[in-house]
């Protein structure tokens, strides 16, 4: 299938939209919003795990994989969900947690009362010779990735929650019941399929890690992971002409993503990397700030734009996703500069190489909640993290800049549609605060602004379904040492498409290299985000956060 004219949407289910007023969002929800969906032009919906679950990480905790969580909905309402997102032309997409069930799950309830069979699912490893931990690996989540089972005498590993149990991939059971999973939704009519975590599935050794602490080395991209991946892909979406793969990708490198994604290599259509959104992790971490590095950024992007084109793989491209602080409050200006900083890092992405992914609100210019109450937090790892710097000592004022600039919880907030009580996602109390800001952003309001970021998305969605150069153009950066802009070239036999961005408050201008262009007068404008962009010329003005992406046909 060719998926370089495909624009996927992401959505957060909890916080779509709620029908019952119980302030979860439903899949009849989502179902009330498609034409919203159909109107932006998207072609896939990717929606977060909607199975039954404890929700102690908000659904990353399956336990039940066949099943849909009663709070969203039913199997009916989800198969209303396929058939009226099909006929509108919209594909679903769903999430495969499969590096770990919850510990509610049967297969690991099963360990605890003596199965075998079922203990051989999970990473149970006696403690050492002192009864601590296998090894000194951390959990993502904070604390020890080991966790004592009483009942079976033995550690069981979870590189996340506690409640998160990794799988024993090298047990063929296991990959068979995972294969039946992907072809149980199959049977369904899903042709989408969005791998969580997937490269961290082989483990290489269960040893303290002397490096890092953490362990990551012995099981980041182990030495089983591209077949074990080939043979999931045979075992079930492969034998779909029509899928569309994804696999989240943690602390990986290009050389293996080109495995994972590559054209041939029998894995996965395209693959999700963070490498971009660490650009303001000091010391790269992820809990201690620093204004974000652009010459980093647009390193990091380019490198994967070209590297991925020379190793025929595809890249997934995004900014947001639920589990990182809205790009807008974190790359752009979003109190003097909301709609200029949206839409150009909007411009910015959709005219990459890769899918582009829009997390839900992006296209309203959703920002960051900006809680300072602890109350107001749901997520795990930001109550998990604000106990732990509170038991250090930290004081509350540093703890909450820090959550306010990285918790998950700030692209968690409900869905904006309207002015109305509780931005018109639910009658009830959401079960996440809604964010103040609403009755200035919103949907409706967005749809009807002629001029607003919605509209600008929806542009951008259909310029690359219009212009083959931005599906399959190569890529190559401009400017490359300017300190304010990132502009690059995409090129291919049809055309020629140059994109300028302004990353800052100032403006500036782009003094492009007049032998790098073909004559100025031959690009036309193909779209801004001021009113009245200044043609192409060998000294092209940019206002703050400016973006104009231009055309030459050959
Ligand atoms: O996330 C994987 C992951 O490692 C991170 O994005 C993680 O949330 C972040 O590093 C914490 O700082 C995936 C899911 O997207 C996330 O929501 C789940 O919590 C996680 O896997 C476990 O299933
Ligand atoms: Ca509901």
């Amino acid at each position: 299938m060719n998926f370089k004219d495909k624009v996927v949407y992401q959505i957060y289910p909890k916080s779509y939209c709620d029908t019952n007023g119980d302030g979860i969002g439903d899949l009849p929800g989502i179902i009330s919003k498609l034409d919203y969906l159909h109107d932006l032009g998207v072609d896939y919906l990717w929606l977060n795990p909607i199975y039954p679950s404890p929700q102690r990480d908000n659904g990353y905790d399956v336990a039940d994989y066949c099943a849909i969580d009663p709070a969203y909905g039913s199997m009916a309402d989800f198969e209303r969900l396929c058939e009226e997102a099909e006929k509108r032309g919209i594909h679903i997409m769903l999430d495969m947690v499969f590096n770990h069930t919850s510990t509610a799950h049967l297969w690991f309830q099963k360990a605890l009362a003596g199965e075998e069979k079922y203990r051989r699912y999970y990473l149970f490893r006696p403690g050492k010779a002192d009864g601590s931990a296998p090894t000194n690996w951390q959990s993502k989540f904070g604390g020890p990735a080991w966790a004592y089972a009483p009942e079976v005498g033995q550690y069981y590993l979870h590189l996340f929650d506690e409640t998160q149990a990794d799988l024993d991939w090298s047990n063929p059971d296991v990959r068979a019941e995972l294969a039946a999973i992907v072809n149980f939704w199959r049977g369904k009519g899903v042709h989408g399929f969005r791998f969580d975590v997937i490269n961290l599935i082989s483990k290489r050794a269960f040893e303290d890690d002397p490096n890092y602490f953490d362990g990551r080395q012995y099981y980041t991209d182990g030495p089983h992971v591209h077949a074990w991946l080939q043979e999931l892909n045979r075992a079930s979406f492969g034998q779909d002409p029509d899928s569309f793969t994804v696999g989240e990708m943690s602390s990986t490198t290009l050389a293996a993503c080109v495995h994972y994604a590559g054209t041939e290599s029998g894995e996965l259509s395209s693959v999700f990397t963070f490498h971009h959104l660490k650009v303001d992790y000091k010391n790269q971490q992820k809990w201690a700030l620093q204004p974000f590095d652009f010459a980093a950024l647009k390193t990091l992007i380019s490198d994967w734009q070209t590297g991925m084109a020379a190793g025929n793989a595809w890249n997934a491209l995004f900014w947001n996703n639920h589990d990182q602080p809205r790009a807008l409050s974190r790359f752009g200006n979003d109190r003097e500069h909301h709609h200029a900083s949206a839409t150009m890092l909007a411009s910015v992405l959709h005219c990459l190489r890769g899918t582009p992914y829009i997390y839900q609100g992006e296209e309203i210019g959703m920002t960051n909640a900006y809680f300072d109450d602890i109350d107001d937090y749901r997520d795990v790892e930001s109550t998990n993290l604000y106990a732990e710097l509170t038991a250090q000592g930290r004081p509350a004022a540093e703890i909450h800049t820090l959550l306010r600039a990285r918790s998950r919880d700030n692209a968690r907030t409900p869905m904006q549609w309207d002015s109305s009580p509780q931005a018109g996602f639910s009658s009830g109390t959401p079960w996440l605060r809604v964010n103040p800001n609403y009755p200035r952003i919103n949907a409706a309001d967005a749809v009807r602004d002629p001029h607003s970021i919605y509209h600008h998305y929806r542009s951008l969605i259909a310029l690359r379904k219009q212009e083959s150069v931005i599906q399959d153009g190569d890529y190559t950066l401009l400017l490359a040492d300017h300190p304010q802009i990132f502009a690059y070239r995409r090129d291919n036999a049809d055309a020629e498409l140059i994109v300028l961005a302004n990353f800052y408050d100032e403006a500036t201008s782009a003094a492009l290299p007049l032998e790098t262009l073909a004559r100025p007068g031959d690009y036309q404008l193909l779209l801004g985000n001021y009113p009245a962009a200044p043609a192409l010329s060998a000294h092209t003005p940019l206002r703050p956060y400016e973006a104009i992406i231009y055309l030459r046909r050959k």
